[in-house]
Parts: C-alpha cells; structure tokens; sequence
C-alpha cells in the first residue's frame, strides 16, 4: 500500500488561486520571490493536500475579473481557498467584497512578508475577509496554509 493517501472524493478541493504577474516566478527578481517557479509551488502544494487526502485546484490569472469569478466558483466547489492576490491585495475592493462572499475559510499568502518592504503594500483588502495570512516564508507559506485547512476540513470547529 503506498503511503500517500488517495484524494477522498467526498471532500470538495481546496481552491490555490494566484494573481497577476506571480506566472514571472523564478524567473524575475529571485532576490525578493526566490527561484521556485509557480508550477513547482503547484506540485508541492498538491503532493501536501494528498498526504491529507485532498485534492487542489491550482490556478493563476492576470486578470482581476477571472479571479474574482474563480472566487465566486470556490463558494460552491471548494472546501476552502489559499489566495496569493499578488498586486490585486492592496487595491482590489472588488477582490474583497468576492472574498467577503466566499463562505469558505479563506488563507491570504505571501511569499514575501509585505511589511518589510514599500509602504503601499502594507494594507491588504484580502486581509479583512481572511481566515489568517501568511506572508514572508517563501513557497512554503502555501504549504501551511493547506496544512491549516487540512485540519479544519477534518475539525470544522477546530
Ligand atoms: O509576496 C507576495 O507573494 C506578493 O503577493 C507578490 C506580489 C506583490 O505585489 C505583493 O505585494 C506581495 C507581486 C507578484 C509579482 O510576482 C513577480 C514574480 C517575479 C517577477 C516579477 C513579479
């Protein structure tokens, strides 16, 4: 028996959903966003959800209007979202309001840790609809955002 658990099929995916300009990682500014590419940060964030039994919808888009939309899905088709909105954080209030409507628990990602850096990012519109946000441990961040939303979709109540 392989030691990786098969995607329960009743437990709906966790929605990965990741905004503009994060489909340049790896290859643009590694000093601040490291070397790992998008498609790497899906692989893992994928093989983690499968140790718990889950299944991830990875998706990226350059588009505020799509991610919004993918955010409206999510309320209906996922058991919770990892949102990394990239530029869209600090200036979408349309962003927002979708996350507001989303019914989910929601977990804002960073590679970076936004404080540490220009003063225009430290306020997010993502953050008054969040769950918890994590920002500043790279790719790994994702990883304990699914980690947290493994554990409620197994203890809703915590
Ligand atoms: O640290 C993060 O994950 C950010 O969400 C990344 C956004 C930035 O605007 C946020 O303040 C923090 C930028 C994503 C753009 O990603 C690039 C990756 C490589 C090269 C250029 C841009």
């Amino acid at each position: 028996m392989s030691g990786l658990a098969e995607p329960s099929s009743g437990t709906k995916p966790i929605y990965v959903l990741n905004g503009p300009n994060l489909n340049l990682l790896g290859e643009r500014e590694p000093e601040v966003y490291g070397r790992t590419t998008l498609a790497q940060i899906g692989e893992r964030v994928s093989a983690r959800a499968g140790t718990f039994g889950l299944s991830v919808e990875f998706r990226q888009s350059n588009s505020e209007a799509e991610l919004i939309g993918w955010l409206q899905e999510a309320r209906h088709e996922s058991c919770g979202v990892v949102l990394n909105a990239a530029g869209l954080t600090h200036t979408s209030v349309a962003l927002l309001d979708a996350a507001r409507a989303l019914g989910r628990p929601l977990i804002e990602v960073h590679l970076s840790n936004p404080y540490a850096r220009e003063e225009y990012r430290r306020h997010s519109f993502v953050s008054e609809a969040a769950t918890g946000v994590i920002c500043g441990f790279g790719a790994q961040g994702y990883l304990f955002a699914i980690d947290h939303l493994a554990q409620l979709a197994k203890s809703p109540n915590g």
